[in-house]
């Protein structure tokens, strides 16, 4: 190393590096990690920081080199020292008892029994990983290069992706290593990292992957390095090839034992078992776990354990005598879609199903597999009729992987998305750049119901304390709950008959205590009615709320809390904000227009009104209903209605100035198009304008929008031209976090009843409202004798003023 490099930056780096491998070891090896993603990627970039400050520090094994330059017009061709060996199948036949059953793997293990004269040989088994094989070549403990299987004589140079992959070891860990060590194994996708993936190229609208093996194949085989390293890919290892140099244990488990201690990862499932019932053991117990597992298996293989008796059993061409791949049923079949229908989730996302004619995927029969959604549809182009391959792994949902097109019928028809809402008939809508069609039914949709019941019980909803999600599946699937407005309609027994129909249910007793209630068992029914009373006693208590949480709790799409306090506190009332067209609620501070869209399609829709309706019947009440805000005024006209119907040629100037001459709808109606270009509008723009509102379909709802802005800025109250503003002349500094409203709501509110709002404290200051954490500024009020309030000070003297100065 260069004698001009600090000491300290040598060091660090040499620190750096053992702590990256270090956890890359812990994380890909032992599975047990020490450091956060977060400390990981920073240790990353210190390095890489130092290695651009010092290129001399850089080494070709530096954990910083994974990713290398594009390979140029494909792969070098690797010729394997020693080959590349593929194995014997044996699968599951038909039969009575597991000689019959597993007969290829009990002649398998018989031969193996009779060449070596011995009985009970011992294997070393391992899941038979469902990636793509590698081989890893050492030379002095540094990885030099890596190839695929290609034919198992020759392969194909992939070294650069692989350095990619963060589980290979650029430089092997420990000691007594062979100076030539080639290393074999599977590349893998783990599930998890395979369902991301799809999960982003659907929302991105781009190709997805079939399975995670096609995942691993196809990153291996990018030429472009950077592309390998953004996919996820794990790595197991499973054999050795050449050895030079050094010697290797004499069974295969301790060679895969060793391999560890190196720093490879090797499947934690691998064990030895003994004779053909240790096998078939074996077999079942990971056939069990096949789905629990983070990653795709096809079988298991047994390995004659000892290198010795492997060297007796010799090869049938290029598959070892001592080893064979016992399958599992796959995991892919093909059948033929009956129908594709669509199923809404609980946040009303449209999901198209394929109805599948029955067929036995991986021992499970599979009837249903999903298509994701529309866009999925129309890239696969499946069809009713058509032949496909249906897939399914691990806890996923069955899903179609691809159409046989030459297997289709005469006559079909491609797919689209229905209009509207199997189960409730609402219109299924898509927002621009989403892949998903959502029902717009919201609480009047079944299917959305305990989702919407989860979200409004929630505690920074309505609160109501102990209603949780295994009681609103009950309520909702014993039919006692369809909106949240039945909530308030609930009786204590209602709750009882409820527990009892669950607990006689299949599945385990709703309150987990085991305890079911019968009539008859008084002194325990009394224990037991207690949680029901609670219950009871909470949703009562939830009746008396505040506007923002009521309106966070009905679940309209887009309204979290923030947006649910700016609604309140502008438009002031439920009446008010139950009615607004979109065009007014796009005025207010952050709300664009799709979140107005999504607020006035929910108050559009009768069903969600007479939610609305039924739950303030109920006695819902809301301590802090009050006027519009007297800001409105400057921001409310006709021309945010104009702008918003999007009148061709009519730009934002002209509707402004149509606003400034025409106050009202009826007057620029009545106006005509001669007096609209008399107040400067042009010709075009006036013409475009008549035609427009020449149609029922465009004017009847401006009207409707009109007179709803009409009856808010009614709704403001006067000021009384006698007193002025109520806070004329008064000067609030606003310090620290304040719990119900955001600062720049408190400061035009605070305005708006015309007090000036500044920035910093003097004596001039009439009052300083310290939130959460407030700092220097609370400190210079004490100074200067200038009165504090806390919060609740400042929304009572709101209240008081805002109600009708
Ligand atoms: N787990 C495992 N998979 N697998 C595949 N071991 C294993 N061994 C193989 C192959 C092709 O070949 C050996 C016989 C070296």
């Amino acid at each position: 190393m260069s004698q001009s490099i600090a000491p300290e930056a040598q060091a660090r780096a040499a620190a750096l590096r053992e702590k990256i491998e270090r956890a890359n070891y812990r994380y890909h090896v032992l599975d047990d990690p020490e450091i956060t993603d977060v400390e990981y990627d920073q240790a990353v970039r210190e390095l890489e920081a130092l290695e651009d400050a010092h290129p001399e520090l850089a080494t070709s094994d530096s954990p910083t080199r994974r990713v290398g330059a594009r390979a140029q017009g494909g792969f070098a061709e690797v010729r394997h020292a020693i080959p590349m060996l593929s194995l014997n199948n044996a699968f599951e036949q038909d039969g009575e008892g597991d000689r019959e059953r597993f007969r290829e793997v009990a002649e398998f293990e018989r031969r193996i029994e009779q060449t070596l004269g011995r009985r009970q040989p011992v294997f070393s088994v391992e899941p038979k990983l469902d990636g793509l094989a590698i081989s890893l070549r050492y030379e002095s403990g540094v990885f030099v290069q890596g190839a695929t299987r290609g034919d198992g004589e020759t392969g194909e140079d992939v070294t650069a992706n692989l350095r990619t992959v963060r589980a290979i070891p650029l430089r092997l860990r420990g000691e007594g290593w062979p100076r030539v060590l080639e290393v074999r194994g599977e590349v893998i996708m783990l599930r998890k990292d395979f369902e991301a993936f799809n999960a982003r190229a659907r929302a991105a609208g781009e190709k997805t992957l079939a399975n995670p093996r096609n995942g691993a194949a196809g990153s291996l085989r990018q030429l472009d390095p950077a592309i390998t390293a953004k996919r996820k890919l794990s790595f197991f290892a499973y054999a050795v090839g050449e050895v030079q140099g050094g010697e290797l244990p004499s069974t295969h488990s301790q060679t895969l034992a060793t391999l560890r201690d190196w720093g490879f990862p090797v499947s934690p499932e691998v064990s030895t078992a003994q004779g053909l019932d240790g096998l078939l053991a074996y077999y079942r117990r990971i056939g069990a776990k096949r789905d629990a597992l983070p990653y795709d298996i096809d079988g298991v293989v047994y390995k004659l354990d000892d290198y010795e008796g492997q060297r007796e059993m010799g090869f049938v061409s290029r598959a070892p005598r001592w080893a064979i791949a016992h399958k599992f049923p796959a995991q892919e079949q093909t059948t033929v879609v009956e129908a594709i229908e669509i199923q809404i989730g609980r946040t009303g996302a449209a999901t198209p199903v394929a109805r599948l004619k029955p067929v036995q995927v991986a021992g499970v029969t599979v009837t249903n597999a999903t298509l994701h959604n529309a866009d999925q549809v129309a890239r696969l182009d499946v069809r009713v009729g058509d032949t496909v391959i249906v897939r399914r792994a691990g806890d996923v949902i069955p899903e179609v992987v691809r159409v046989m097109p030459e297997l289709r019928p005469e006559h079909t028809h491609a797919w689209h998305m229905p209009t509207h809402c199997p189960v409730c008939g609402s219109a299924l809508l898509r927002e621009e750049g989403e892949a998903a069609w959502r029902c717009s039914g919201g609480l009047i949709c079944a299917a959305q119901r305990k989702e919407a019941l989860i979200h409004f019980a929630a505690r920074r909803a309505m609160d109501i304390d102990g209603l949780g999600e295994r009681f609103v599946d009950a309520l909702v699937d014993f039919g006692y709950v369809h909106t949240p407005a039945d909530l308030y309609r609930l009786t204590l027994n209602d709750f009882l008959e409820m527990k009892r129909r669950a607990d006689a249910a299949p599945q385990a007793p709703l309150e987990g205590d085991g305890e079911s209630i019968t009539p008859e068992s008084t002194k325990q029914g009394k224990v037991a009615t207690k949680w029901a009373e609670n219950l009871i006693e909470a949703i009562e208590a939830s009746k008396r709320t505040t506007l923002p949480r009521f309106l966070f709790g009905l679940g309209i799409m887009h309204i979290g809390e923030s947006t649910a306090k700016t609604l309140a506190a502008w438009l002031g009332s439920l009446a008010m904000i139950r009615r607004m067209p979109a065009p007014v609620l796009r005025v207010l501070p952050d709300i664009g227009n799709e979140v107005a869209a999504s607020i006035a399609g929910f108050f559009a829709q009768p069903g969600n009104q007479k939610v609305v309706d039924a739950l303030l019947a109920s006695g819902v009440v809301f301590a802090d209903e009050t006027h519009p805000s007297p800001k409105l005024r400057q921001l409310l006209d006709l021309s945010v209605l104009l702008d918003m119907a999007g009148v061709n040629k009519l730009g934002p100037k002209s509707t402004k100035l149509l606003a400034e001459h025409f106050p009202t709808l009826d007057r620029l109606l009545a106006a005509g198009s001669a007096h609209w270009i008399t107040a400067g509008l042009s010709s075009a723009a006036a013409t475009s304008l008549g035609a427009y509102l020449s149609h029922e379909k465009h004017l009847r709802p401006l009207r409707a929008a009109d007179e709803a802005m009409r009856e808010l800025l009614a709704a403001i109250p006067e000021r009384s031209a006698a007193t002025g503003a109520a806070l004329d002349g008064q000067t609030f500094v606003l310090t620290g976090t304040l719990a119900s409203l955001s600062r720049d709501e408190a400061r035009d509110r605070l305005e708006a009843l015309g007090a000036k709002v500044a920035g910093s404290v003097s004596k001039k200051t009439s009052v300083v409202v310290a939130g959460e954490a407030a700092g220097s500024k609370l400190d210079k009020a004490r100074e200067l004798g200038v009165d504090v309030w806390d919060e609740a000070q400042l929304l009572a003297l709101l209240a008081q003023h805002e109600g009708g100065a």
